[in-house]
């Protein structure tokens, strides 16, 4: 089965998508999400200028063989864009796989290893009143998994806090929103509000939150020790993981769980993290990590070390990753949970699948391939709109991490 066409279709309908259609001689096509939040274009580009030339005339079946051509013939390797791309290929080419096979995808990984694949909705409010409230609403849902986000006093545009009624969206204009960042103001809000989630909800709802790269090393480990008392399911993203050993100060100090790796894209991003059990969840996600094949990789490594995956699955990955993620989490024999932040109508429309949410947990469907389609015809309607995402500052005017 020959690869004859490839197409980077560009759509946003409430906000941008990228997808990789890969086309077959037997008539067979399969899809991928390319989706980077406020680079879209950039993999557009890598994926017309410098991959969809070389798939023309592969034989599709031959999913490792082209994985390790974009990934050992690229000279300049790694990166979100970089690796995006090659993640959109290779789902897309999973798609094909499942298809000509007629089964689902976690079938050919190896089959269910669950019935169910766990998922946590994001609850967010302005205050620690509102967001309780949010965490009720989501556990009558039905879910038994919560991350609760809440605005600090006196912070303008708190990370993760919507600013409607919709969802919490971040890349929300033409140039980056300046947002001010006061990590004081955090620190001391914060175990307010699990202290209150817990007082409310009691013990056994299943409790998240995102710290989004904010905190130091040892502010991190403040933070974690102060949550200690109301148990969470993990503390994501504590501090910059670029400097993977200043987690190890970090777990010196709590017992409470981390997350981290949705900026990841290989598994050289996270493989000291994971070998001396730094973390408790790799966050990395088929979008980002150079697809399912990837994935697995980085998936295997952290079985061997208790590290338990947790995939990104936020609005702006598209539902074409959600079903290929769904896949592979009905597989990955370490899963720990999936992050479901559900998309607009207009987006399920233009991406119909065949996954599914009930009582707290989500199934990928049994139709070949992946289990998303797209409805080119409805996305042409969402002309891109370009967006990027926030920076922060400090008080002082200092540059932080968004
Ligand atoms: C967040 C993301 O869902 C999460 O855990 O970290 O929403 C992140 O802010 C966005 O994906 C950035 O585009
Ligand atoms: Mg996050």
């Amino acid at each position: 089965m020959k690869i004859t066409n490839a197409r980077v279709i560009i759509t946003c309908p409430g906000r941008n998508f990228v997808t990789l259609k890969i086309e077959t001689d037997e008539g067979l096509y399969g899809i991928g999400d390319a989706t980077l939040n406020g680079r879209e274009k950039s993999v557009a580009a890598y994926l017309e200028d410098h991959v969809i030339p070389v798939l023309i005339g592969r034989e599709a079946s031959r999913i490792e063989d082209i994985w390790q051509y974009l990934y050992r013939g690229a000279y300049w390797r790694r990166g979100p864009v970089t690796m995006s791309a090659i993640a959109a290929v290779d789902t897309a080419l999973w798609d094909i796989k499942g298809k000509a096979a007629g089964m689902p995808v976690y079938q050919l990984l190896g089959g269910a290893s669950r019935d169910g694949v766990m998922v946590y909705g994001h609850a967010n409010g302005n205050d620690i009143d509102h967001t309780v409230d949010e965490v009720g609403r989501y556990m009558e849902m039905g879910y038994k998994a919560v991350r609760a986000q809440c605005g600090i006093p006196g912070v303008k545009g708190t990370y993760g806090v919507a600013k409607g009624t919709m969802y919490y969206e971040p890349a929300d204009s033409a140039l980056p929103e300046e947002t001010v960042w006061n990590t004081t103001a955090y620190l001391n809000h914060v175990p307010k509000l699990f202290e209150k989630l817990r007082g409310v909800h009691g013990p056994d709802i299943e409790l998240l939150h995102d710290v989004h790269h904010r905190l130091t090393p040892i502010e991190a480990a403040r933070l974690g020790q102060s949550l200690e008392p109301y148990r969470l399911f993990w503390m994501e993203d504590a501090t910059p993981a670029e400097n993977q050993e200043s987690f190890r100060l970090i777990r010196q100090h709590t017992v409470t769980p981390l997350a981290v790796g949705e900026v990841f894209n290989t598994i050289h991003d996270c493989r000291e993290l994971i070998q001396n059990q730094l973390i408790d969840y790799i966050r990395t996600t088929i979008v980002h990590a150079g697809g399912i094949t990837h994935l697995r990789r980085i998936a295997d490594l952290a079985a061997l070390y208790h590290v338990r995956t947790g995939s990104h699955g936020a609005t702006d990955l598209s539902p074409v990753c959600m079903g290929a993620a769904l896949n592979f989490d009905l597989w990955v024999p370490n899963f720990g949970i999936q992050e479901y932040m559900r998309h607009t109508p207009e987006t399920d429309d233009v991406f119909p699948h065949a996954y599914t949410f009930e009582n707290g947990y989500m199934h990928p469907g049994n139709r070949p391939g992946i289990g998303v389609d797209i409805d080119e015809g409805l996305a042409a309607k969402y002309p891109y709109n370009s967006k990027q995402l926030p920076v922060a500052r400090l008080n002082d005017g200092t540059l932080w991490n968004w």
